[in-house]
């Protein structure tokens, strides 16, 4: 079973993910992103479901043109977790 984040090990990966905020009234976090067009956008989202299917963790999300909203938490604990942390850190590091 997946462990949620809490404490300081919550802190500390929130700290790492700059271009991420809390979501109100629930253990998620989120990132909104705008590309240059549509086909930018879902070259992105086609790339960020890759990865999600290879992890088994799967993004929130919704898509209006050149716009992609994200959310991230972990159905299985009820909050974030490492695989969170993990699929950020890799929407930042393509995204950018
Ligand atoms: N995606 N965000 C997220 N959270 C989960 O807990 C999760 C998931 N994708 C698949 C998955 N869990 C599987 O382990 C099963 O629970 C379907």
């Amino acid at each position: 079973m997946v462990q949620k984040l809490d404490g300081a090990a919550r802190q500390a990966a929130l700290g790492e993910l700059r271009q991420w905020r809390e979501v109100t009234g629930r253990d998620a976090i989120h990132r909104a992103l705008r590309f240059k067009d549509f086909n930018e956008a879902w070259g992105f989202m086609a790339r960020v479901a890759l990865m999600a299917e290879r992890m088994d963790h799967h993004p929130e999300w919704s898509n209006v043109y050149n716009r992609v909203e994200i959310t991230l938490s972990t159905h299985d604990c009820g909050g974030l977790s490492e695989r969170d942390v993990k699929l950020a850190k890799f929407i930042d590091g393509i995204a950018s």
